[in-house]
């Protein structure tokens, strides 16, 4: 059997990262560890190949090669997964669907032989019974959700490494907390399962041995989900950097009162933990209550300065379009974001996702449009807001622009790098080669072409006075501030 694994190709957003991933020459910023973790289920004696559409494109003779078809998809990947769907068909190949896209939709799904709701563990080897007896159904989906010691080390070697600028893997699935816009909830759970130690020591192990250096990105929904098993891995995580030499740079996905608990970010300090992005949706206490985010409670800004003084820069999720947004919700967000030092601030307008509260309660009122495009930085709502749509639209645009002006952007760069001393030189995937020719890229697009190469000459001047050991750092936050910079102009012009 001959299996061809598929990942579509994801609409330029903020979260392609498309305009600065080429500075470091690189395509797509993550691999697809859903299809990674999918092809370890599979019989050692298939034969599979991965395209992921994000990093080459799918030629017919990929197609004719295999026997079967493997594709997975978020929401926002569903006008290229169809026509995925489309050209496999159309050259008799059986296929096969799964991920988040197929199990939440309330869409009529494309014309797939057969569909995975939710989780693969126990489904997967059933449906290769089935298929062997002739038996194959159309739709598997899991009674209870697997718990995470069935889930393989998943198959990194399919992944062109040197396409992608960070790995990832997984520790956990679910979260404790039940906010009322999110999915994660009702896809994973709100029981976080967690892996065993030696599961994530063997992935480390796996990735090193490839020849991996650099950001492995811990793609948990809530990496502190499970306080009692993350304590005890972290100490497990530090000693194996220490007897490799801090390889991998770490990043993951936290709830805001990580910032309460000192003895976890020692830890993820220890373990190398440099990056880790919080759900802050607002500065605002009613919207917080409403959204049901009783997590995020206390001084927000106190609570982000906590985690950067352990050495974390932050990332934050920021959305606006909450019922109980004040008129002057655009200016506190972006005072807020200012403060914050928070370089990387993900603004996005409120959708309603499939299946979540929140739809439940926008259906119960009336107010439901359709599904959301899944991706929240497009400028259309799902729903009827509370706010007029056409403010709301205009001020989050406001938001982005201000926020990614070169001048404001960089100056959070700078008090974020302040703000985050660090113990060791982060690891990265450059050599002398490539290091070069990224440096060269960015000196010429930001510090020649670009029309604000004032800012970038400033930054960069500031930067050798004052981080001067954190280069390579500062010329990525450059090239994400210039990505997220481009696709706000592109915005507001649209
Ligand atoms: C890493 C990640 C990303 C990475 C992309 C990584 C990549 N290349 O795939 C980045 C940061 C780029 C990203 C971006 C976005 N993401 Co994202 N992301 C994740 C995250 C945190 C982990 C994904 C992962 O690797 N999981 C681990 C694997 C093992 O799990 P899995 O994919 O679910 O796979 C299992 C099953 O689903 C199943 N399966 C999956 N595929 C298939 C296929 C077949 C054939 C079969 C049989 C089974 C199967 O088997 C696997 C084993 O059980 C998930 C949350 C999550 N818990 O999964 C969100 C998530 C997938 N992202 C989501 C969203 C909304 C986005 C964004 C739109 C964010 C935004 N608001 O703008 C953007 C879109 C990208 C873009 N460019 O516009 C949503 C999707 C919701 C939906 N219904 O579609 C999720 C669920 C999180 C959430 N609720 O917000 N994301
Ligand atoms: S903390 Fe994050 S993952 Fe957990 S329920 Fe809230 S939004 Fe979802």
């Amino acid at each position: 059997m001959k299996v061809l694994l598929i990942n579509p190709e994801f609409p330029d957003t903020y979260w392609s990262f498309r305009h600065a991933l080429p500075f470091e020459g690189k395509r797509c910023a993550f691999p697809p560890l859903g299809l990674l973790t999918v092809s370890a289920l599979l019989p050692d004696s298939w034969e599979r190949q991965l395209v992921d559409l994000n990093v080459r494109k799918l030629t017919t003779a990929d197609i004719d090669w295999a026997d079967m078809v493997f594709a997975t998809a978020m929401l926002v990947q569903k006008d290229s997964l169809k026509e995925v769907v489309k050209r496999c068909k159309a050259r008799g190949k059986r296929v096969v669907l799964g991920g988040p896209y197929v199990t939440t939709t309330i869409e009529d799904l494309p014309d797939a032989d057969h569909i995975f709701l939710g989780e693969a563990e126990t489904t997967l080897p059933q449906f290769i019974d089935d298929l062997a007896r002739g038996e194959a159904k159309r739709s598997y989906k899991a009674i209870e959700r697997p718990p995470l010691a069935a889930t393989p080390l998943a198959h990194f070697h399919l992944a062109d490494m040197k396409r992608y600028s960070a790995m990832s893997v997984q520790y956990s699935r679910g979260c404790p907390f039940s906010c009322e816009f999110c999915d994660i909830i009702e896809i994973y759970g709100r029981v976080p399962r967690t892996k065993s130690n030696q599961q994530m020591l063997a992935e480390f192990d796996a990735l090193l041995a490839l020849g991996w250096r650099g950001t492995v990105f811990i793609v948990d929904d809530n990496f502190i989900g499970n306080k009692k098993n993350v304590r005890q891995l972290l100490p497990e995580l530090a000693d194996w950097q220490k007897r490799h030499g801090y390889p991998f740079s770490l990043l993951t996905e936290s709830s805001v009162n990580l910032a309460d608990d000192e003895s976890l970010l020692a830890d993820m300090r220890d373990a190398g933990f440099r990056r880790v992005f919080l759900g802050i949706e607002t500065p605002v206490a009613e919207s917080l209550k409403e959204a049901q985010k009783s997590q995020n409670r206390g001084d927000l800004l106190e609570s982000v300065q906590k985690i950067q003084s352990y050495g974390m820069e932050v990332m934050a999720g920021f959305i606006v379009g909450f019922d109980n947004d004040p008129v002057d919700i655009f200016e506190r967000q972006i005072d807020f974001i200012r403060k914050s030092a928070i370089p990387l601030a993900m603004v996005g307008l409120l959708n309603a996702l499939p299946d979540t509260q929140l739809w439940k309660r926008l259906e119960r009122e009336g107010r439901l449009l359709g599904e959301a495009s899944g991706n929240n930085t497009v400028c259309t709502f799902n729903f009827k807001t509370r706010m007029d749509p056409a403010l709301l639209i205009q001020g989050y645009q406001t938001i982005m622009r201000t926020i990614y002006s070169p001048r404001e952007y960089y100056e959070r760069a700078l008090a974020s790098m302040k703000r985050t001393a660090q113990q060791f030189t982060e690891p990265t995937h450059y050599n002398v080669v490539n290091g070069v020719a990224s440096l060269t890229r960015v000196f010429v697009r930001l510090g020649v072409i670009d029309r604000e190469r004032k800012e970038f000459w400033r930054f960069f001047t500031k930067t050798l006075f004052k981080h001067r050991t954190r280069i390579a750092e500062s010329l990525r936050l450059a090239a994400m501030g210039y990505h997220f910079r481009k696709l706000s102009d592109a915005y507001s012009e649209s």
